[in-house]
């Protein structure tokens, strides 16, 4: 094991307000089930589950504005989720954000940024997602918020979202970075170019230059003038052969070897501040496979080796 034993903390965000299909919200119960906290104890780790962060139903609530859909319940629980991170970050403990959707994300984020503003510091961000989730309600073709979060942290999008604890961005665009895209919007692209990021790496530049020189890279930039950074790992980014219980599953992902190997190499470089794991949908998933390599990339994010 590479990395010094930490103390984590489980926290579940059961939130499928942001996406199209329902089922996301019990991702966080599928991957407690397949065995999260026993794996991460096995490492030497500390583990405590701070169970779910409260999330209105869909099924109680109206969408509202139809380009961003249930945006008020949305910020409500991402602010939720951003005082909890901050708090656990202030106790000393690694969060771990098992999702629900990725707009979490939007939340998650500016906890770990606001726990390093307090400190005059920056963080830095891993985007790992098949897409870039870089629209805004003027942009986005289905009003989904989950194909928002990463612009509402470089700055883009609506105020509720973007100044979650009054400061925006929550990254600077140097030091965000996405990993594993090949689905991307034609408006998003604009996004990208006109919030200034980047380090954007393809799935042709995983496959043309291999997942060890792009992670080097990808983490070279978030960790440059960073306390660290987060990794926020949407699920669809790996294979739907491998990972057949996501949201919104696209073609061509990352495999499941090349899925560990960005681990592996983030742990060992042992600067990941946070982690979450977001968009496990136990509905279409077969037999929990997607939540059980949930739970084993989780693992080797935190040092588990083969030997
Ligand atoms: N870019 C599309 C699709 C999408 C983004 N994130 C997910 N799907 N999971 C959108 O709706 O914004
Ligand atoms: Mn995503
Ligand atoms: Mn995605």
């Amino acid at each position: 094991q590479s990395l010094p034993p930490r103390k984590i903390r489980l926290i579940g965000v059961p939130l499928d307000l942001g996406a199209s299909r329902r089922g996301v919200d019990m991702g966080p119960s599928a991957v407690r089930v397949a065995g999260l906290e026993k794996r991460l104890e096995a490492l030497g780790h500390e583990v405590t589950d701070g169970g779910n962060i409260l999330v209105a139903l869909a099924e109680t609530k109206q969408a509202g504005e139809l380009t961003a859909k249930y945006l008020n319940e949305i910020t409500e629980t991402c602010t939720r989720a951003a005082e909890m991170v901050e708090e656990v970050l202030e106790e000393g403990m690694t969060p771990v954000i098992l999702g629900g959707d990725h707009s979490v994300a939007a939340g998650s984020v500016s906890g770990v940024a606001e726990f390093y503003r307090r400190r005059q510091q920056k963080v830095g961000l891993i985007w790992i997602d098949a897409h870039s989730d870089m629209n805004t309600p003027e942009t986005s073709p289905s009003g989904n918020v989950h194909g928002m979060p990463l612009a509402a942290l470089l700055g883009l999008g609506p105020e509720a979202l973007t100044h979650i604890f009054g400061f925006s961005p929550k990254v600077k665009p140097e030091n965000a970075v996405l990993v594993g895209v090949r689905d991307i919007d034609a408006t998003e692209k604009a996004n990208i170019k006109r919030a200034g990021v980047s380090e954007v790496y393809t799935m042709r530049d995983i496959d043309e230059r291999g997942m060890r020189a792009v992670m080097e890279e990808a983490l070279r930039a978030a960790g440059c003038g960073t306390a660290g950074y987060h990794v926020s790992l949407d699920m669809d980014w790996i294979d739907p052969e491998d990972a057949p219980g996501v949201g919104t599953p696209v073609r061509g992902g990352a495999t499941y070897r090349e899925a560990h190997l960005a681990m592996e190499i983030i742990a060992d470089h042992g600067r990941m501040v946070s982690l979450e794991v977001v968009e496990v949908n136990p509905v279409i998933d077969e037999h929990n496979r997607t939540a059980d390599l949930a739970v084993e990339l989780i693992s080797s994010a935190f040092g588990k080796k083969i030997l």
